[in-house]
């Protein structure tokens, strides 16, 4: 078995092989301390967290983590707050770097006796419909190399092998949001306690705890702008602006550690599995972050494509496997239906700015936004969507069951 791939998707599904007893290799593009410093994601679901627990491997994020239940949108008509941790099915984030995570899961993967190689680009995954399913790769010396495998796992993101092993008839349904975001790590604190939303004339502007020292922000830019325009000064003074600093309280500036333009954008593959190639997290599909869904979908994928090919290796039965993609495209759909809602809250739509389109479309979000402060309803519905991927009656009773690592272990039989 071959994974593509050291990401949270790779490194889960690593682990439940192995605790399966599946003999696995995960092939690397990076080196590890570019695995392991990567920042991105945040907020994990309590989905996530249940089910990293459940393989036990969620005692980093209980010890470091911490848990986030409000967030606060700041508009012209002043800022309100949803304690969305009381709300739907009352249920939290938790909020641990996705570096850290992918740290824990390494080292467990690796303590466990777990085989990765680092430097090891996949070029391309041959035969998957086939009978010699293999996978290409350039060694750290430039080599060439083979590895034969029954199944391929695809989790090295959206600019993979795995994507580009695809064959025609694949579908791939892309979405530009049209919108782009300049990406900030600043070191400095958290100003609010709270995930604050900041819709303003001037663009979208984002606050995101990441850990006491560590804040992430983000700024709505123009299409095509460059990262590096942005003076340290300009960011600070324009999200003071757009965060109305000057009525609800300053932020806490710090150094600009980390930056980068995000084009907004979602897609997603269809079908997931093609013959021996199976596809989990950001090579499954892209979500905007928005809604901080990604990660979440790739450890929900994951824990279900694990259990789907120790049933398929160890049991010989492919049913799971057959039925892998049709059950989390279930999640990935639902997954980008409340992105693409929460993209639209947060943004003018580009564009509109014609006859009078962008007045409509302001007037239009105002009114989305006063219906979410006032709504109880609309507020449950956000909480229950913001918070968890929908839990469908499919994935509790028909999911493969997942081997667990440090449990009894699977005996390995190919
Ligand atoms: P990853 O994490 O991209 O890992 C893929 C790995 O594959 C390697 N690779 C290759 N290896 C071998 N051969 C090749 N040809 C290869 N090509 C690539 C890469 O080096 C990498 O190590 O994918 P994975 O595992 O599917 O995980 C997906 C998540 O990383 C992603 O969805 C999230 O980070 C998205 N996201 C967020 N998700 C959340 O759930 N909550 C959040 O709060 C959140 N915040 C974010 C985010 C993404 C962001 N970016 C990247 C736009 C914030 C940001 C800024």
């Amino acid at each position: 078995m071959v994974v593509l791939g050291a990401g949270p998707a790779g490194l889960l599904l690593g682990n439940l092989l192995l605790a399966a007893g599946i003999d696995c290799v995960v092939l690397e593009r990076a080196a590890r301390l570019h695995v392991q410093t990567r920042a991105r994601a945040g907020f994990l679901a309590p989905n996530t967290v249940r089910i990293l627990d459940r393989h036990g491997l969620a005692d980093g994020l209980h010890r470091d983590g911490r848990t986030h239940g409000t967030c606060e949108f700041r508009t012209a008509d002043g800022r309100f707050r949803l304690d969305y941790g009381t709300l739907g099915r009352r249920e939290q984030h938790t909020v641990y770097p996705q570096q850290n995570l992918v740290t824990d899961l390494l080292t467990r993967y690796l303590d466990a006796g777990g085989r990765i190689r680092f430097h090891t680009e996949a070029l391309a995954v041959h035969d998957a419909d086939g009978a010699r399913p293999h996978v290409t790769t350039r060694e750290p010396d430039g080599r060439p190399t083979r590895w034969d495998a029954r199944y391929v796992a695809g989790c090295d993101g959206r600019h993979g092998a795995a994507r580009r092993s695809l064959p025609p008839g694949a579908l791939r349904h892309h979405h530009d949001l049209g919108v782009s975001w300049l990406g900030l790590l600043a070191e400095a604190p958290p100003s609010l306690d709270a995930v604050g939303y900041a819709v303003h004339d001037r663009g979208f502007a984002g606050h995101m705890a990441r850990s006491p020292q560590v804040t992430r922000y983000y700024l709505e830019c123009p299409r095509g702008a460059s990262a590096d325009a942005w003076s340290e000064e300009r960011i600070w003074d324009e999200l003071d602006l757009r965060m109305r600093a000057a009525e609800h309280g300053p932020l806490r500036r710090g150094p600009i550690i980390e930056r980068g333009v995000v084009d907004l954008a979602c897609d997603v593959v269809e079908p997931l599995r093609h013959g021996s190639l199976l596809l989990a997290g950001d090579a499954a599909s892209l979500t905007a972050p928005a809604a901080a869904k990604g990660a979440n979908l790739a450890v929900l994928e994951a824990e279900i494509l694990a259990g789907a090919l120790a049933e398929a290796l160890t049991g010989g039965d492919d049913a799971a496997l057959d039925r892998y993609s049709a059950q989390c495209l279930a999640y990935i759909w639902r997954a980008q239906e409340f992105t693409q809602w929460m993209t639209g809250l947060l943004h003018a739509t580009p564009g509109q700015d014609r006859s009078g389109g962008s007045f409509f479309h302001a007037s239009l979000r105002r009114a989305r936004l006063d219906s979410l402060r006032t709504s109880r309803a609309h507020q449950d519905w956000f909480a229950e969507n913001y918070v968890c991927l929908s839990y469908t009656s499919e994935y509790t009773s028909a999911a493969a069951p997942v081997p667990t690592v440090g449990r009894r272990k699977i005996k390995k039989k190919n």
